[in-house]
This record gives structure tokens, C-alpha cells and sequence, in this order.
């Protein structure tokens, strides 16, 4: 070990393959060993050292330090210019990186401070001038090439400056501008809803809410609408029938009535609202299985509803569970009256479109028909119970090519049903049963008892049905007789 008296310490050190004894009191300070060893390795005392044992470990500098012999010298490395040596290029770089990524970021702030003050412009322009979705979607695409750009800039801040995103995003229906045919298509009985994906509908259904004037008069937010009906498709079912396409029917139908009856003329704004808000909601979450199953399989739909209309309450809570969002509320400007107005309206509308009520709720009209008062406000609810009904179940109405493939989605629900009720050993209605129902059985019995009295019912009052809708529905019943006449004849001839 190197020989030293106790107040001395002898360090060897190798320089450049020289060893370099040096000796220092252990008194002295570690800046003054540190110049001891510069001297020892010839450079300028105040460069930076680091010391290295034979592992390559680093030694500290000072009177502890622990000594060695001249067989296992340390190394001495002079770290010039400082803790940077031989990182100036590096260290430039990052300085420059540094420098653009600064400047990134104020180029970014500035151009969020535009898109924001842009974004907030367009937003205005939607939400005040009612926009309709044409005119939104030409925002949408602004908007999507300022991000763009401001993407191309620098993505890494992007991430980092997640308010660059809108308040609230502009829900949108990808294209489906809606031509001038279709929108006058729309207002009649014929048009034929098997010819459009779930996202034309919902524009058309945006825009049976525009032109009835509603989203102007209840001022309506355009994007809330667009979110309440994004909201409505996705919490209808994928049943066979009961499905959102079912929904859009219902409500093109209420949308068509209101043109041919004339019944803007006759009703209110609020109850027209109340009709076709009723009509988009009338089925919302239907399981697929109708309400005597429900009740027979002792449901949680029935046990909640206490067998009372289980699926049209459910319709309207889930509904109203809707409407509770703030973003899809429609009705967020009416004050507290109007809104429960709106909600009864509505809730009184779902319910009655359980056909357990349906000779309830004709003997109702009936009873009113023949000195029917305008004025009278459970003679106009009447009214709009019926029209929901007559809208609900009125496939039949429209061209037979629309009608028909609605008898195939309807049976292969309820086929699914009495199969289910079937293996659940509960009763199964004869309409229901594969092994008993036809189309024609479906369809000639429901034209002639259900359909065609009610239609003629509500025609009393509005004599202009007889041209649009009953003649179409004794054209059917007809269709569907002599078509159960000629399967009888084969099974005849069998
Ligand atoms: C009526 C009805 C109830 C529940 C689900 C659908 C229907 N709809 C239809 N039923 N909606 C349109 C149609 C249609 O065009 N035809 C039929 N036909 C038969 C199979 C039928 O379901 N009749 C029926 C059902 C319930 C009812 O309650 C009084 C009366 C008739
Ligand atoms: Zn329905």
C-alpha cells in the first residue's frame, strides 16, 4: 500500500503510461489535490478531473480519498471545457431542437388562438343561423383542414394541447346531402324507407324537423337535435322489426299525415312537436318480444311495470333518460310548463300505441268524431292518440313493394318469440306460431278488423285519407285474399 506518515497520502497516478507518484497532506483541501493532479497530468489547474480506479470506477477527490500503489495507478481524465466536453455538437443540436420546438409551440399557440377564434365563429354561425346539415358539414370540413395543418406542424403538441379540440364536437352524418326530390318524396305515404342506411334517415329526420318549422319556433340547437337523433338510432334495437327503421317509418308517416291532413292548420306547433317527437321515441329499446311475453315470462320489464304497459313504459323512460342529457336535450329552451307539457304530451302518445288499449282508445275517438272541437283539448289528445296508432301500424298503407317485406321482419320476430315461448313451456298466441301464421292469415284479419276500421274512423274528420290510405289498404286486403284463395285451391288440389 503507498508508504505515507499519517498526515501524509501518497497517490500514484498514471500518466499516459507514466506513473506519477504524488503526495499531499491530508489536510489539504480537495481543490488543492485537484491542482496537484493537473500539474501531475500537465493540464491547466482548473480543468475538471475525473478519476478512475483499475474497474474504471470513479474516484472522489479529497484528503479520504482512498490511496493506491504504483502496480494499480488511477486514471486521471481531464473532462475539458467543463461537464460538456465533447458534447458541444450534441449539446448544440438539443439547443436548436430546443429553439424550433419553441418556436413550433408559439406558431401553434397563434394558430390555435385562430382556429379557436375560428372554430368559436363557426360554431356561433351553426347554433344561430340553425344551419342544416349541408351547410354544417362544409364547417365540419373547415375545421378538418385547420387541424390538419396544425397537425402537419407538430404532432407532439398536438397531443399536448388537447384543447385545441371544439368545446364539443359537431356531430355529423358522414355526406348524405338530401336531394330535392327526396326531401318532396318525403312528405308522402309512398316513399319508400327500404332505400336508405341508418345515417340518411337520420337526415331526413332532421329535416322533417326544420321544415315543420319546430327547430325555429322551440329554437331548437340544430347540433342537439343532430345528437338527440344520433342518440335515438343507437338505442333502437337490431330486432327484425321493431328497429330503428321501423322508428323512421312511423315518424315519415306522422311527417306525411301532417302535410295531408293539413294539420298544422288545425293543431299547434307543440302538438305537432309532441307527434313526431312521440313517434321517434314510440319504440326506443324494444327487446323484440312483445308484451305478453313480458308479462307470461315475468320479466324485469314487467315486474318494474307491474304489467301495465311494460315495453310502452320503457319506450318513454328511456326516452326521457334521453332527453336528460344536456347535449341531447331538444327541449333545454322551454321553460319548466312548456316542458312538462311536452312531456306528457309525449308520454301520453308512447302508451297508446300499446295495442292491448286499441279498442279503448277507438271507442274513445269514436264517441268524439261526429262533433269533434278543435279547441278541446281531450278531443285533440284523442286525436293525437289515434294519429300515432294509424302512423304505428301502418305499413300496409304504403306500395306494396314497401309493404310486403314489413309482414316478412314482422313474423320472424314473432316467429322468434313463440319459439322461445315454446321452449319456456309458456302460451303462444296462433298469430305468432310458425307452425299456424301465413302472411296472408297475418294480414288479411289486421287489414280487415284493425286497419281498416280505424283509417275509416279518423277519415270522418279528414276525408282526404280515402285517396292516400284507405284505397291502398283495400288493395291489399284484396291482394292478401286472393292470394290465401290460391293457396287454398293448391292445398286443394293436393
Ligand atoms: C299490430 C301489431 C302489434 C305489435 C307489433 C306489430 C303490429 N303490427 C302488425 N301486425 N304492425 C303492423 C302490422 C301488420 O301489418 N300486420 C300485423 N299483423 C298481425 C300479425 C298482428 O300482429 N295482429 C295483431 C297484433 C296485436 C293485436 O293486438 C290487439 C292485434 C292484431
Ligand atoms: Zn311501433
Amino acid at each position: 500500500m503507498g508508504s505515507a506518515s499519517s498526515s501524509y497520502r501518497v497517490i500514484y497516478l498514471d500518466v499516459d503510461g507514466r506513473i506519477q507518484k504524488v503526495v499531499f497532506s491530508r489536510y489539504c483541501s480537495s481543490s488543492d489535490i485537484k491542482e496537484l493532479f493537473c500539474a501531475a497530468v500537465g493540464v491547466p489547474r482548473n480543468t475538471d478531473l475525473s478519476v478512475l480506479d483499475s474497474s474504471g470506477a470513479m474516484v472522489s477527490i479529497d484528503p479520504t480519498m482512498p490511496h493506491n500503489t504504483e502496480r494499480s495507478p488511477y486514471r486521471v481524465v481531464p473532462v475539458t471545457g467543463g461537464p460538456l466536453a465533447g458534447k458541444e455538437e450534441l449539446f448544440q443540436n438539443v439547443l436548436t431542437q430546443v429553439a424550433e420546438q419553441i418556436s413550433r409551440v408559439f406558431r401553434i399557440n397563434e394558430m390555435k388562438a385562430d382556429v379557436t377564434n375560428r372554430l368559436a365563429m363557426l360554431e356561433k354561425r351553426v347554433e344561430l343561423e340553425g344551419m342544416k346539415v349541408v351547410e354544417i358539414e362544409k364547417c365540419r370540413s373547415d375545421i378538418k383542414r385547420l387541424r390538419e395543418e396544425i397537425g402537419s406542424q407538430n404532432r407532439i403538441f398536438l397531443e399536448d394541447h388537447k384543447n385545441l379540440s371544439p368545446r364539443r364536437d359537431v356531430p355529423t352524418y358522414p355526406k348524405y346531402y338530401l336531394s330535392q326530390d327526396t326531401i318532396e318524396a318525403l312528405r308522402w305515404t309512398t316513399f319508400d324507407a327500404w332505400q336508405w342506411e341508418p345515417n340518411e334517415m337520420l337526415s331526413c329526420l332532421e329535416h322533417m324537423y326544420h321544415d315543420l318549422g319546430l327547430v325555429r319556433d322551440f329554437s331548437i340547437n340544430p347540433i342537439t337535435l343532430k345528437r338527440w337523433l344520433l342518440c335515438v338510432r343507437d338505442s333502437y334495437r337490431n330486432n327484425p322489426f321493431h328497429n330503428f327503421r321501423h322508428c323512421f317509418c312511423v315518424t315519415q308517416m306522422m311527417y306525411s299525415m301532417i302535410y295531408l291532413c293539413k294539420l298544422q292548420e288545425k293543431l299547434t306547433q307543440l302538438d305537432v312537436l309532441v307527434l313526431m317527437t312521440a313517434a321517434v321515441c314510440h319504440d326506443l329499446d324494444h327487446p323484440g318480444f312483445n308484451n305478453t311475453y313480458q308479462i307470461n315470462a315475468r320479466t324485469d320489464l314487467a315486474v318494474r311495470y307491474n304489467d301495465i304497459s311494460p315495453l310502452e313504459n320503457h319506450h318513454c323512460a328511456v326516452a326521457f333518460k334521453i332527453f336528460s342529457q344536456p347535449e341531447c336535450n331538444i327541449f333545454s329552451s322551454f321553460p319548466p310548463d312548456a316542458y312538462k307539457q311536452i312531456r306528457q304530451g309525449t308520454i301520453t302518445l308512447i302508451l297508446a300505441t300499446d295495442m292491448a288499449r286499441h279498442g279503448e282508445i277507438l271507442d274513445s275517438f269514436k264517441e268524439k268524431v261526429d262533433h269533434f272541437d278543435f279547441t278541446d283539448q281531450e278531443h285533440v289528445t284523442c286525436l293525437k292518440m289515434m294519429l300515432i296508432k294509424c302512423c304505428d301500424i301502418s305499413n300496409e298503407v304504403r306500395p306494396m313493394e314497401v309493404a310486403e317485406p314489413w309482414v316478412d321482419c314482422l313474423l320472424e320476430e314473432y316467429f322468434t318469440q313463440s319459439d322461445r315461448e315454446k321452449a319456456e313451456g309458456l302460451p303462444v298466441a296462433p298469430f305468432m306460431d310458425r307452425e299456424k301464421v301465413t302472411k296472408q292469415t297475418a294480414q288479411v284479419g289486421f287489414i280487415t278488423f284493425i286497419l281498416i276500421p280505424m283509417f275509416e274512423t279518423v277519415m270522418k274528420l279528414f276525408p282526404q285519407l280515402e285517396a292516400a290510405m284507405l284505397q291502398p289498404l283495400r288493395e291489399s286486403r284484396d291482394r292478401y285474399e286472393d292470394q290465401s284463395d290460391q293457396v287454398q285451391k293448391k292445398n286443394a288440389e293436393l
